[in-house]
């Protein structure tokens, strides 16, 4: 093994000396070879410096552990992350007492008493001490180098097309070298360390950790950090976790003493490190996190760094490689990441879009794996003890907007832990809905955590939000309709269903419509004016009509697509018809509210009632060009600038309000650096709220894939929404729901390469906005047959604005049909 180290150190050498030489002879060599023109530097974030801070790190992941390399010559750090290292223990928040309060909120409510309800509520219906716990960091390698001298020919990168980071510098003559990834399969983190002369590798090595901790050496001269997640809000801290790092060297010596492991004189050094903790599942952690990481340290110790580099990388391509962006390259991208960054609103840099796009990719490839705890609010990556918002799970909007991307972007199986965390919410959310609201099923509220909490966090106020159960099945039918998968949906339609019997019994009748409303409610953290008083608490918001329709109007499909549970379905069917309309408002606006309260002015980040558009598949130029209307006007009163993820939410609407300049407009306000009253892009590409939240960049990737490709309202919309900037392109592998993957490519807004691969068959109707002159493709008339692309059947709106002819304004376009068998390949040049 030492004499393979040997020989592969050689090699490296050799490369390495071929390599500085080259170098030598450039002038710009960072320009040159970092160049997108070549297309090497293409999927590369790079820098001319290393991080000074963390939102200038660079993220590695595979699911299960995180790093952010900070790249300082001296003094390198790694902050290490493992996805089950959260505070406190197994826990649940159910509030034993509400019931008789949630009663008689519903009450005042009911009799228009606001004010009341809010007060009430605020004071009996909040946590008990208990608003969730946070997800915590592992701790920090740090290496440091004692060389002396001015560092030169610095460059940093994270080469998201193969998740790998490299730091290269000279110092004293001598080009060094590190290189860094996180192995998907051995589940270690590692650290190569190479010069191009030989002996040049010396350092020290140490862990650290602001948690509980202590540090070691066994044995096996392995460094040990031990440790224990903190006692929150209450909770003791159950999550005991062990970090393991080892050294492979060859040439000079490692030598461990009691903290630390220094290596002296090598040729090449290669650091192994592996963190495991007790966690099993939310309800039991008594694993042997030892046991655990020495296991997964062992293992990979036996491989080479090449050897499971080039198994990492083989495994994270076959998702990555999926899909393919190509917007076109300009002389934009010869600049480092950050200097892009500063620019992209004033200079159309249009290969940063398409970086940015693969980069919310790399994220959820890196944060979300199989068998992994779901992507959270800073997907795997914190560097805090208790990080923005316990770096938890919020579920009125941001959990839900990390998994937009997956199914449309061909990462479907990332969403298997989402869907998990799903199946355990329906067990802890089964005694909430019992005890705080006497209904069957499960429910919880606007957040939750590793622990499945699924009671009231963070106030009444925000946190008196029963509706998530709805937003996340939604997941799981749009997962069906992308899949066929018909086991799959038998295996998830009983949550589907217990969460549809909630709201059987749960709905209260209000009043003066005898409507059937979620109450109380909050239309997501926003509020609406009461008198003197700012109030959240209502009956019947918007969103929650929609998702609540939308939850009935997927059991029901779902019953009949599996041909079972049809008195339940029509029964459903019943409730359904029951639910108010929307409503459009005095200022021919979409109402947020059952009563018309919303304001002009109003630019508050959330734009819950717009769900109906996007992601909830209601809201069709078509069909319904009055709710159409009314939502383009709510948006545009909303205005765009905003936080991170509100902004990326916004691409997503304009997208599906078809309009490509204004949705590329959003793109320019989240691409930027963040400024006092927005949020925007931190120079490593995370998004910043601010501060980082990882939602922005998934939702990002989303609607830039909505802009190219949508796939509801009875058709599969090519190009939709293209903005002006992007008028030659191609894209491949993007999905359509029923299983079609789509390859196109267009000039001058026209597509003029098409193919088609249907999995599953059936009629594929595309609507274009050009003609297209194809023996293969017949004018579409009547419905379309293929039973993906039903088509939601909405209640007529109610109208109130005096403006009754407010109609959607579109521009022509054409639909066709094309006949599919399973597995078949159509290709249409045009
Ligand atoms: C919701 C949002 C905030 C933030 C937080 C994590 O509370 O309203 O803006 O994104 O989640």
């Amino acid at each position: 093994m030492i004499g393979l180290v040997n020989k592969i150190a050689c090699l490296c050498t050799v490369a390495l000396l071929i390599f500085s030489s080259v170098q030598a002879q450039q002038k710009n060599y960072t320009d040159k070879k970092n160049s997108v023109s070549d297309g090497s530097g293409r999927y590369k974030l790079w820098y001319n410096q290393p991080a000074k801070n963390w939102n200038e790190a660079l993220p590695l992941g595979n699911g299960f552990i995180g790093g952010m390399v900070f790249g300082d010559a001296k003094n390198e750090r790694i902050q290490l992350n493992e996805s089950t290292i959260w505070g406190g223990g197994p826990n649940n928040t159910i509030d034993s007492n509400a019931r008789p309060y949630i009663n008689q909120v519903r009450r005042l409510l009911a009799e228009k008493k606001y004010a009341e309800a809010q007060e009430l509520a605020n004071s009996k219906l909040g946590p008990k001490g208990n608003s969730g716990m946070p997800y915590q960091l592992a701790g920090n390698l740090y290496l440091s180098f004692p060389e002396t001298g001015t560092v030169g020919n610095y460059y940093r990168d994270l080469d998201i097309a193969n998740a790998k980071a490299t730091v290269k510098y000279t110092l004293n003559g001598v080009n060094y070298k590190r290189e860094f990834f996180t192995s998907f399969g051995a589940n270690v983190f590692m650290v190569r360390l190479t010069a191009d002369k030989p002996g040049m590798i010396s350092c020290k090595l140490k862990l650290q950790s602001p948690l509980k901790t202590s540090v070691a050496i066994n044995d096996e001269k392995i460094l040990v950090l031990s440790g224990q997640g903190s006692e929150h809000e209450g909770q003791k801290g159950q999550i005991k976790f062990n970090v393991l790092t080892r050294v492979k060297n060859s040439g000079g010596t490692n030598v461990a003493d009691t903290s630390s492991i220094t290596i002296a004189n090598a040729d090449t050094a290669v650091i192994y490190l592996s963190i495991a903790t007790n966690f099993i599942n939310y309800h039991d952690v008594s694993a042997n996190s030892m046991l655990r990481a020495k296991n997964i340290l062992n293992k990979a110790y036996q491989h080479d760094f090449d050897e499971l580099l080039s198994k990492s990388t083989r495994y994270y391509r076959s998702y990555f490689d999926r899909v393919k962006l190509d917007l076109g390259i300009d002389s934009a991208a010869k600049q480092p990441t950050d200097i892009r960054i500063q620019n992209f609103s004033n200079n159309n840099d249009k290969q940063l879009a398409e970086l940015y796009f693969q980069y919310g990719r790399y994220l959820l490839i890196c944060s979300s794996q199989p068998g992994s705890q779901p992507a959270n609010l800073q997907g795997i990556w914190n560097g805090e003890l208790k990080g923005p918002w316990d770096s938890k799970y919020t579920i009125n909007i941001n959990t839900e907007m990390n998994y937009w991307p997956s199914e449309v972007t061909q990462l479907a199986e990332l969403s298997t832990p989402l869907f998990n965390m799903i199946s355990d919410l329906s067990v802890t959310g089964t005694p909430t809905a019992k005890i705080m609201y006497g209904a069957r099923g499960w429910a919880l509220h606007h957040n939750t955590d590793i622990w499945r909490i699924t009671g009231v966090v963070d106030g009444a106020f925000w946190g008196l939000w029963p509706t998530s159960n709805a937003w996340l099945c939604q997941h799981l039918w749009e997962h069906y309709l992308y899949s066929g998968d018909k086991k799959f949906l038998r295996q998830y339609y009983p949550i589907i269903k217990a969460a549809a019997e909630y709201y059987i019994d749960a709905l209260q009748k209000e009043p003066e419509h005898g409507w059937l409303v979620v109450s109380p409610s909050i239309s997501p953290e926003h509020e609406y004016i009461d008198g003197k008083n700012q109030v959240s608490v209502t009956a019947g918001a918007t969103m929650d009509n929609q998702l609540v329709y939308g939850l009935f109007t997927d059991a029901i499909r779902a019953a009949a697509e599996l041909n079972i549970d049809k008195v339940f379905a029509d029964s459903l069917a019943m409730y359904r018809s029951q639910l108010p309309p929307m409503q459009i408002g005095r200022y021919g606006q979409l109402q947020e509210w059952l009563e018309d309260l919303d304001r002009t002015d109003d630019h508050h980040r959330h734009v819950s009632h717009l769900y109906g558009l996007f992601p909830g598949n209601q809201i069709s130029p078509f069909t319904q060009p009055q709710l159409f209307a009314a939502v383009k006007n709510s948006l545009i009163y909303r205005g765009d600038v905003s936080t991170g993820w509100s902004m990326a939410w916004k691409i997503n609407l304009w997208a599906r309000l078809l309009d490509g300049n204004h949705a590329y407009k959003l793109i320019k306000d989240q691409i930027k650096p963040i400024s006092a009253n927005s949020g925007g892009t931190y120079p490593n590409l995370f998004d910043a709220h601010p501060p980082f939240q990882i939602d922005g960049n998934f939702g990002c990737t989303s609607g830039i894939a909505e802009m190219l490709l949508q796939s509801h309202d009875g058709a599969i919309y090519l190009l939709p929404a293209l903005p002006d900037e992007w008028k030659d392109g191609s894209i491949s592998g993007l999905m359509a729901r029923g299983g079609f993957k789509i390859d196109m490519k267009w000039a001058n807004h026209k597509i003029i390469k098409l193919t088609i691969h249907s999995s599953l068959g059936g009629n594929c109707r595309l609507r274009v906005n050009q003609q297209i002159g194809s023996k293969l493709l017949t004018a579409a008339s009547g419905i379309n047959k293929n039973h993906f692309y039903q088509v939601m059947d909405l209640k007529q709106p109610i109208v109130k604005s005096d403006d009754k002819n407010i109609t959607a304004k579109l521009t022509k376009s054409w639909v066709y049909d094309i006949q599919t068998r399973p597995g078949e390949t159509v290709i249409i040049n045009n």
